[in-house]
């Protein structure tokens, strides 16, 4: 890309990420925004000024070799020397102060951005790190619209409904044993833990065309499945006894049924959207008692990518070209997942449908590094998660920006974190003579 064009695609992108971020501070009072809702969340002015910090880091400081803006503030706005329960007690920017930091930075990325070469250094190469702070601010603006989702009082966002679908989808794919291209070493702005590209052999698999509907999951629900630990793995159940749990998070019984909660308003569950807020174990012992399992990160890959016509990994289930509002659900536009079908034209081409956008889908695999990895430009962003911690998550939330989503994008969390937009599929291994075809 010629540079003039990429200066203007990277400042449309900085842009559009900042109304967001907008979107998600301005209409919040200054006590609010100053407020823990919950001790594994910070407040939401910490999340501004950090997303300003990073910037002035990574951009102003690092790419463009100028002067700090703020040293001062670099502990305070540091992920590592400042954990989450801590933050509502620091000495934090209020948030006036912190929305003029932000513009203080800003001005001076733009005024960077007139001036800067995108040669072969690769910091800058592609825009590589242009790309980094506006995917970072995109992530921590899907960790504000999660504080949103726990936080009490009057509502604050609006969004209209999701689409309504176009025909249910329901049943499994087979995925016929092979190899194919897992991770990229060419998409300009992956990060470090999706690459490089590599090949991965697999044995024959089944996998849901759709996610696991809220009424598969209260299905579940009723049949006891909170209280029977056949289902649940030992830590899973140790955890379930400890934390008490019976339901997905935001549920509640409503008469004969349930209701959910969705950014403070409560409404009945809708049995043909996908169940979101469920912690990795509750989605392992679901996938048990449904006869399956979940699907490994390279199962849900190459469902999301492999192309059966070519043998080619693309970058998204329905192609190499950017999601659109037709092809998934992303970008906080609805606010909610759609019903299961809303999204046929995202289909892959073995007919795996929502796997982009929605929810975020819990997979088996624990997150590591792909053979020849390589941490750039910093190991705290992924290398020091690397091990039996943390599982991988897959393929974007209603809540994720397209920016930060593609089919080899890889987000982690702890198993039992189920404040995220989480939801899942499940997976099998065929049956004998299931896989001939
Ligand atoms: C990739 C979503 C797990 O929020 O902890 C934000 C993204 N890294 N700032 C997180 C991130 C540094 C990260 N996740
Ligand atoms: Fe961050």
């Amino acid at each position: 890309m010629p540079d003039a064009q990429l200066r203007d695609r990277i400042a449309a992108e900085l842009t559009r990420t900042r109304q967001r971020t907008a979107l998600l501070t301005d209409a919040v009072d200054t006590d609010d925004l100053m407020r823990q809702h919950s001790t594994i969340m910070s407040p939401l002015v910490w999340d501004l000024a950090h997303v300003g910090n990073q910037e002035e880091l990574w951009l102003v400081r690092d790419v463009g070799g100028r002067e700090p803006v703020r040293h001062d503030i670099d502990d305070l706005y540091d992920a590592f020397k400042q954990p989450r329960r801590d933050r509502p007690s620091l000495p934090l920017l209020p948030p006036a102060e912190a929305r003029a930091y932000l513009r203080t930075v800003r001005d001076k990325v733009f005024d960077l951005l007139d001036r800067v070469r995108f040669d072969e250094r690769p910091l800058v190469a592609d825009g590589f790190a242009f790309g980094m702070i506006v995917q970072h601010e995109q992530q921590h603006d899907e960790t504000m619209l999660a504080t949103h989702q726990l936080r009490v009082g009057r509502p604050v966002l609006g969004a209209p409904p999701p689409p309504p679908a176009d025909r249910p989808v329901t049943g499994e794919v087979l995925v016929p044993a092979g190899p194919f291209e897992m991770g990229t070493s060419t998409d300009p702005w992956a990060l470090d833990n999706e690459r490089p590209a590599h090949r991965v052999h697999l044995p024959a698999y089944l996998i849901d065309a759709a996610p696991v509907s809220n009424g598969d999951y209260r299905a579940f629900v009723a049949d006891g499945g909170y209280d029977d630990p056949r289902w649940w793995s030992d830590a899973g159940w140790a955890h379930r006894q400890a934390a008490g749990l019976t339901a997905p998070m935001h549920w509640r019984r409503d008469g004969d049924g349930w209701a959910y909660q969705r950014f403070g308003r409560w409404s009945p569950l809708r049995d043909d959207e996908p169940v979101v807020h469920v912690c990795y174990f509750e989605a392992e012992a679901y996938a048990a008692w449904a006869g399956k399992r979940l699907p490994t990160e390279a199962e849900w890959e190459k469902a999301a990518r492999w192309d059966p016509a070519t043998g080619r990994s693309r970058r998204h289930p329905w192609g190499d070209a950017d999601p659109t509002p037709a092809h998934a659900n992303l970008g906080q536009r609805h606010l909610w997942p759609a019903p299961i079908g809303a999204y046929p034209a995202g289909a892959s081409p073995l007919g795996v449908h929502q796997l982009i956008g929605d929810v975020w889908e819990w997979t088996a695999s624990p997150f590591t590094g792909y053979p020849g990895f390589a941490a750039f430009p910093y190991r705290e962003y992924s290398e020091v998660f690397f091990g039996d911690t943390y599982r991988v998550l897959r393929g974007g939330s209603f809540g994720t920006d397209r920016a930060a989503c593609r089919g080899t994008f890889r987000n982690w969390d702890l198993p039992i974190r189920r404040q995220i937009f989480s939801g899942f599929r499940c997976a099998r291994d065929p049956r004998p003579g299931e896989a001939d075809g």
